[in-house]
């Protein structure tokens, strides 16, 4: 472990990456991905914290394949970060909440790992100066399936080659963070072992290590669920909530907090302990988060930082995805918190 030697030793993002490389952890060209994710975020910062002064805020006036609005900062956060990671010369095909479908890198610029991305969560508090977050997930592409398609593939032949390379499960994730942009901009990944945070110290431009082998409390006293959509719910996760207020002997019921932004919840579930749930209900079966870009990289750090991600029956990180863009309900924190209310809804 990293030791402070004096009080003006700090340890930068880049000088991390390099150790981690120099131990074999992750290889040259890993490095050189994580660094330019590492870019992309500041300058999405950027961004973000002078969206009211330069007019970003607001609509872009179209609609993404999920059929959401998207915003202004929406659509420039993934030209950043798709930039980002193509100019990096080491990324074969990236796949992100704004774009359709997943999309190979120009063959001359292009290197071997796939990126899952969702370059700004919770744009909708981004009129309100709240809380967001840049997701992310690496993967090696799928074993086999390079395959040889000639010399003058189709169109649909490509497509459908970067669709079976993303399409993977969380298991197979190498490296996974996000970035949170709040009142300070705090990134936090795992590259397998142990989760780490770096917070972007604004006199000099650098994310420095703040938060050493993360470690999430086994249980927490806060629920973090939109409860607008209680009368929408299943009976037994009602009666899950419910027995969460209920104060019982001690006096002392849950408390809730939810901001409406995945990578602010799950920070602050990370930190506290607790249980962070967007459950199916009767009007979208499946929840409302991707489990490609969504839930599969945040259980992947949960599981390191030694807690649990679940759909309320299995592991998030062993379902195979079917398609880019698909769904699931996604409860995830304090291993107590997880495993109570898997037994609710058994
Ligand atoms: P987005 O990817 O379109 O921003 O939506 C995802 C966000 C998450 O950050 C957040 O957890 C959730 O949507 C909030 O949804 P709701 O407003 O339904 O509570
Ligand atoms: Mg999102």
């Amino acid at each position: 472990k990293y030791k402070k030697k004096s009080q003006y030793e700090i340890q930068t993002f880049t000088n991390w990456l390099l150790r981690q490389e120099q131990a074999d952890v992750i290889d040259a060209e890993l490095t050189v991905v994580l660094s330019s994710i590492s870019l992309a975020c500041k300058q999405i910062a950027s961004l973000v914290q002078r969206a009211g002064i330069s007019n970003l805020t607001g609509v872009q006036g179209a609609v993404n394949i999920q059929g959401e609005d998207q915003k202004k900062l929406d659509v420039v956060s993934n030209e950043v970060f798709s930039n980002c990671l193509r100019s990096s010369g080491r990324t074969g095909i990236i796949a992100s909440e704004e774009e359709d479908i997943p999309v190979a890198v120009e063959e001359s610029y292009s290197g071997n790992y796939i990126v899952v991305f969702d370059p700004l969560d919770g744009s909708s508090n981004i009129d309100a100066a709240v809380s967001t977050g840049s997701i992310f997930g690496i993967y090696r592409p799928n074993e086999g399936c390079f395959p040889d398609l000639g010399d003058n593939p189709t169109l649909d032949q490509l497509e459908q080659n970067c669709v079976v390379n993303v399409c993977q499960p969380g298991e197979n994730l190498l490296a996974a963070g996000y970035c949170m942009y709040s009142s300070s901009v705090i990134l936090v990944l795992s590259v397998g072992q142990g989760v780490y945070g770096f917070t972007l110290d604004p006199m000099f431009g650098e994310f420095v290590l703040t938060h050493d082998d993360v470690k999430i409390p086994l249980k927490g006293k806060i629920y973090s669920f939109n409860e607008g959509n209680y009368a929408l719910w299943d009976d037994k996760l009602k009666k899950y909530i419910d027995d969460l207020k209920d104060p019982g002997p001690s006096g002392k019921p849950y408390s809730a907090r939810y901001i409406g932004s995945l990578v602010g919840d799950f920070h602050r579930t990370l930190l506290y302990g607790g249980i962070y749930g967007y459950p199916s209900d009767k009007k979208s079966k499946n929840g409302k988060l991707r489990l490609l870009y969504e839930c599969a990289p945040m259980s992947f750090l949960v599981e390191k930082a030694g807690g649990k991600g679940s759909d309320g029956h299995r592991r998030i990180m062993e379902i195979h995805p079917e398609e880019v863009h698909q769904r699931v309900p996604l409860y995830i924190g304090s291993v107590q918190e997880v495993e109570k209310l898997e037994k609710y809804l058994a």
